[in-house]
């Protein structure tokens, strides 16, 4: 790789990839790839903080791998692999859950939120899952890391855990930049658009756009997704129905809110719906078709994987070697 800056990112294998994971993470990962040496992870471990169905953690996985591709990621100047295939990542995890403090991992907010789904039994993975995250992006020497707004809190801990390491052992870690992106940034759900689209909410499958969900089907749940009674296209934090497909549509074609707000004004909900899910589907259409072709090309994802698996594993080991010697492993 050319002497670039690196950029690493993920997004876990969790159930079926969203609308707000698209617009919010990998849409935008393709527009860097030119300006910085990329490396996308999908993040199985991560996946495993909450249960899994084994079959269905292999289909996600390999799915999420062919809409990377499909989306217009290239394994070819980017490296794109599977986590569990680099052991660095929990190598490193473990050495760095001993540079955390619990205080730190209990202010995490998203921990606070699924932690209320598991019931008593919550498992320690998905209170540390922090703290394998800052070791994926620190094991790259990684200069910034474009996420979703959600994973601010998380972003700031991987910087506080790098400096932390570093006070004591000397420049170790790259001390990573947060990149959010300006339009969708957080993607709310279609029928609480109060709460963000997560791909495993699945209690509710009107509240989420799937990216392979069928075209026709995007579009019902666009038409029937919650706004209000007054019939104005505002970007207005009381209408937040409307303030999300505002940023939907916006993400999408790039326009400003207050171009799209002025280009909508007049406009009934029933109309502005159905521009919106226009946008939407001839965004994702090429996205699918793509994706059936490389998914139906076995071999060449079989090597794809295992290409991108060696690259990473290089750099990981790398940085790995030098974090063992320093803390004194022989
Ligand atoms: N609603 C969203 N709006 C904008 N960005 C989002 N992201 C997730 N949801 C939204 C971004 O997608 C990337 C991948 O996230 P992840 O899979 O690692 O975990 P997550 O943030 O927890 O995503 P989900 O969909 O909510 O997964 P589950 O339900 O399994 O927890 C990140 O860059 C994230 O910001």
């Amino acid at each position: 790789m050319a002497e670039k800056n690196v950029l690493f990112s993920g997004m876990q294998p969790s159930g079926k990839p969203t609308l707000g994971n698209y617009l919010g993470a990998f849409k935008n990962w393709g527009t860097l790839q030119e300006e910085y040496n990329c490396i996308y992870c999908i993040a199985d471990l991560h996946a495993i903080t909450v249960r899994q169905e084994p079959s269905m953690l292999r289909k996600y996985t390999k799915e999420l791998f062919a809409l990377y591709l499909a989306a217009g990621l290239d394994n070819t100047k980017n490296i794109i692999y599977i986590q569990s295939n680099v052991s660095a990542h929990s190598e490193l995890a473990w050495i760095l859950n001993c540079y955390t403090y619990m205080g730190e991992l209990s202010r995490m907010t998203q921990f606070k939120d699924k932690s209320q789904k598991q019931g008593k039994n919550i498992p320690t993975g998905l209170f540390n899952y922090p703290v394998l995250q800052a070791a994926d992006i620190l094991l790259y020497q990684t200069a910034v890391v474009p996420v979703g707004e959600d994973q601010r809190q998380h972003l700031e801990l991987s910087r506080d855990i790098a400096i932390r390491f570093n006070n004591i052992y000397g420049d170790i870690f790259k001390i990573p930049e947060i990149y959010i992106p300006k339009a969708g940034a957080k993607i709310m759900g279609l029928q609480n658009p109060t709460k963000k689209m997560s791909k495993s909410d699945t209690d509710n499958e009107n509240n989420v756009i799937y990216l392979l969900d069928d075209l026709k089907v995007i579009a019902n749940k666009i038409k029937r997704s919650v706004t209000d009674s007054d019939n104005q296209i505002i970007y207005s934090d009381e209408k937040p129905g409307i303030k999300n497909l505002l940023n939907i549509y916006c993400a999408i074609t790039n326009k400003e809110i207050k171009q799209a707000e002025k280009d909508f004004s007049g406009f009934g909900y029933g109309a502005f719906k159905e521009a919106v899910a226009e946008v939407v589907i001839e965004e994702i259409r090429p996205i699918q078709e793509n994706f059936k072709r490389i998914l139906a090309d076995k071999e060449f994802i079989e090597k794809a994987i295992k290409d991108g698996a060696q690259k990473a594993e290089c750099i990981a080991n790398k940085t790995l070697k030098k974090v063992k010697k320093k803390v004194g492993f022989i």
